[in-house]
């Protein structure tokens, strides 16, 4: 009631046209005569946020009063997508925004268009975070998304002659509406210097870290709107600045240049994201990132969240930290750190809050993939914190010797310090004994965790390991990304599915109903046709929406096994091109990939290079270009996906079993009624127990059977023998059929998979030939496969991000709904 709280425009057409205009020519200066796309798009996107200020503006008091347990996502990455459609969807003006513009001679779809998607993720793991925030706030759950805004995100695509090139994604050229700077809140975080020890006032000895350089926060927040529950959540990005006090000093001294010099240095911090994910570089910049956005955020909530004097013993009771991978682990030492030089707490009563504190999510299963901090570097940077890893390590130890009776080997295995290659910090070690959970995100791989990965870990701590499988935002996913979709499934059982995806099995019955069946294929149809659309406005690519739409997005690498795809995709050119297959007798397929591959990833960059060399002889040659075309799009991203996924009829999830760590994709391709093809990998093997073995096509390797081959020594070239299609497809790329005759430019793929082939491609392709076959014959009949597809959404509900989220609550959160009054 004492809360002055503004109020939202008017929910009218008229309404919306009085506030878009305002913000067009109060905020852009601007009148609808003179207006470019970027003005209206800037004024609409304002007008958007007024709708839900006062929304936020309560989420926030309302916690404030509260004093409720929040949680908070550290992750370095948060793939969000555009976010005006989004906004729109939660406050349920599509309709009457669609209305205002027109009346002012305008069309929604053409300003949505000039939104730049925030890219400030790599992949999987950045896109999960977004569906969590979003199923948080849809939950009502008090949570604060921490991150970093970094200048640029993940690198714009182009290709060169079929060969990858990287851009700069500028994203924040054009504006901004969504952030919301506060430079007053700016946070101080030191790096580098030494540490000294003293004793302190009742004569206990100390250390203390004293910095050689610090540097500014500066928080930017983001509306994180629920789905129509009056709650908006707040999602909190760090720039990165240079200190006031640094400038003013070298000022002094009359050295602009430098004083300038150093500023840049500060910023760089925040400068750009990372594009490597899964094979991390030690590079120090990245490791400065990572401290950076965690002091800040671990700052800014004791500081500022928190309530003055507030008891930090009871710290637990308020917050949990959820690790969003190793990325954010220096948190830990962080704040033991704060509690104990800051905050004068006991060492033993600071690890005590700290280990209630913290929870980790691992989302890898390959060993080169977990993060290792050379202790020269880690000490440089961060003495303090390295004294204090230290020092949990020894006490961690002493606990690992006295309850083994004394296995110096398992002490050694257990160690959060590694001694080879170099002595580094294991940050999955530290995570894992610094936090009260750890989980994986599918069955399959927290159960790898427990059995191999972290074994150890899992013997010593059982009670702390446990399982929370991915999930995908429906609003997004569903609802955003598949209007025609939404609109069949609402008219059949209402639209609580939005909120509450498990309804879906209310669509069960309808698989058997042929009107339901047609206008499923009636849906699929017109997404397709939007997918036309988009490609050849974007790409200047022309798809047959006849065909059958098979695709595989995914970041290139090689264990999620592109090569797999294509070596379908070439001996199915060579059975045609030899006269073995006649086009009559093939299902026309249009196979679209999209990837962006780490510019540092040599293989990954020639794979990439070898799918557009292959989808140009393909897509030229005279019979086969009829019935089987190859799309690359370039620069693959959620804007792309989100009208990709609906229209897809084949999900291809193929990686190498037990190498997967879940996938969602396979969920977001299930739920718009794709089908599988998949390995019994991550996620995909939970999608199959949902989805029924008739409605899925497995193949390959199980994950014993992978490991057992390796174990005996896998032979790549036993399976070229024997499989003469295998040969002659590997044939063609090796003698220059896709490279002009050039046989030099592809031999390095080869090479690798008759030589090496880690990922045991040659292995699982007969397999997977085998299960395209039965795809064909399944397709051919349209009934039985829209049967299937309607199953697929019928039992995906599980595959709901707000279903993480419960089981993140129950299992390791222990936080609250504070739902809006
Ligand atoms: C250390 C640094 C180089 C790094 C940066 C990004 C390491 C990893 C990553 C990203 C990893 C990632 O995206 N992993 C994916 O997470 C998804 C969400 O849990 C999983 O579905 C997917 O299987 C996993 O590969």
């Amino acid at each position: 009631e004492n809360t002055p709280l503004i109020s939202s425009p008017e929910h009218s057409v008229e309404g919306f046209v009085r506030e878009f205009m305002r913000e067009l020519n109060f905020s852009q200066g601007t009148v609808l005569e003179r207006s470019t796309v970027n003005d209206e798009y800037l004024a609409l996107a304002r007008t958007v946020r007024h709708y839900l200020m006062a929304q936020w503006m309560e989420t926030t008091v309302d916690h404030y009063r509260a004093q409720p347990k929040a949680v908070a996502y550290l992750s370095a990455e948060y793939l969000l997508g555009r976010q005006l459609d989004n906004a729109l969807i939660a406050t349920d003006l599509v309709e009457i925004a669609t209305e205002a513009l027109a009346s002012l001679g305008l069309d929604l779809a053409d300003l949505r268009e000039a939104e730049v998607e925030p890219g400030l993720g790599n992949g999987g793991l950045g896109r999960l975070a977004a569906c969590f925030i979003d199923s948080l706030a849809t939950m009502s759950v008090p949570a604060i998304g921490y991150g970093i805004r970094y200048e640029y995100g993940i690198f714009r695509q182009t290709f060169a002659d079929g060969r990858q090139v990287e851009e700069p994604d500028n994203w924040l050229e054009y504006g901004s509406p969504w952030e919301f700077a506060h430079p007053e809140h700016e946070v101080t975080v030191g790096f580098g210097g030494h540490t000294e020890k003293y004793t302190d006032d009742d004569g206990v000895e100390r250390s203390r870290w004293v910095p050689g350089w610090r540097v500014l926060g500066v928080p930017h927040n983001y509306m994180v709107p629920g789905y129509r529950n009056g709650r908006v959540n707040t999602l909190r990005l760090w720039s990165a600045r240079a200190t006031h006090a640094f400038d003013l000093k070298i000022f002094n001294y009359g050295d602009y240049a430098e004083a300038v010099r150093s500023q840049t240095f500060a910023e760089n911090i925040s400068k750009v994201l990372y594009p490597e994910d899964s094979t991390p570089q030690g590079k120090e910049l990245r490791l400065q990132q990572q401290y950076f956005f965690v002091a800040c955020s671990i700052r800014d909530f004791i500081d500022q969240l928190l309530p003055r004097g507030f008891d930090l013993h009871r710290l637990p009771e308020r917050i949990v930290f959820q690790l969003n991978d190793t990325h954010p682990v220096i948190g830990i030492p962080e704040l033991m750190r704060v509690l104990v030089d800051e905050h004068g707490f006991e060492w033993d009563d600071a690890w005590d809050v700290t280990r209630r504190c913290f929870a980790y999510t691992c989302h890898t299963l390959l060993p080169e993939a977990l993060e290792v901090w050379p202790v020269e570097l880690m000490g440089r940077l961060l003495p303090r914190h390295l004294e204090i890893i230290y020092r949990i390590n020894d006490e961690f130890l002493a606990d690992v010797r006295e309850r083994s009776g004394g296995d110096e080997l398992l002490v050694r295995r257990m160690s959060i310090i590694a001694e080879h290659p170099e002595r580094a910090v294991r940050m999955a070690y530290l995570a894992t004994v610094g936090g009260a959970r750890v989980n994986g995100v599918a069955e399959l791989h927290s159960q790898l965790l427990r059995d191999k990965v972290l074994a150890d870990f899992a013997s010593f701590f059982p009670e702390k390991f446990t399982n929370v499988t991915n999930g995908v935002t429906p609003r997004r996913f569903v609802k955003l990304a598949n209007p025609g979709l939404s609109g069949l499934i609402t008219e059949a059982i209402g639209d609580g599915w939005v909120t509450d995806l498990d309804r879906l099995r209310e669509l069960e019955p309808l698989a058997e109903d042929a009107e339901f069946r047609r206008r499923f294929r009636e849906v699929k149809a017109a997404n397709k046709d939007r997918l036309v659309d988009l490609l050849r406005r974007r790409d200047g690519i022309e798809i047959d929406p006849s065909t059958m739409l098979d695709v595989m997005v995914k970041r290139l690498h090689e264990y999620k096994r592109q090569l797999l795809k294509l070596l379908h995709v070439v001996t199915v050119y060579d059975r045609i091109t030899t006269g073995e297959l006649a086009v009559a007798g093939v299902t026309p397929r249009t196979v679209v990939f999209g990837a962006k591959a780490a510019p540092g990833y040599v293989m990954a960059k020639q794979i990439i290079a070898l799918i557009n060399h292959v989808g140009a002889v393909v897509n030229s040659h005279p019979e086969v270009s009829g019935v089987l075309r190859v799309a690359f799009p370039a620069n693959y991203n959620v804007t792309v996906a989100e009208t990709l996924v609906p229209a897809a009829d084949l999900s291809e999830q193929i990686s190498l079993a037990g190498k997967e760590a879940s996938g969602t994709g396979n969920m977001k391709f299930a739920l718009n009624g794709a089908l599988t093809i998949g390995t019994d990998d991550g996620a995909n093997v939970e999608i199959r127990k949902l989805v029924g073995d008739d409605n899925f096509f497995l193949f390959g390797l199980t994950e014993p059977e992978a490991s057992a081959i390796a174990e005996r020594g896998y032979r790549p070239t036993s399976y070229y023998e024997e499989n003469e299609s295998l040969r002659r497809a590997l044939h063609l790329i090796a003698t220059g059929v896709f490279s002009h005759g050039d046989r030099s430019t592809f031999e390095p793929v080869v090479s690798n998979l008759l030589g090496e082939d880690r990922f045991m491609v040659l292995a699982d392709y007969q397999s997977y030939l085998d299960a395209q076959e039965r795809v064909d014959a399944a397709y051919a009949d349209p009934e039985a496969w829209s049967r299937s597809a309607v199953l697929n959404v019928a039992r995906s509900g599980f595959f709901s991000s707000d279903r993480s989220m419960r089981d993140y609550l129950e299992r390791i959160w222990h936080a609250e709904p504070l739902p809006s009054s």
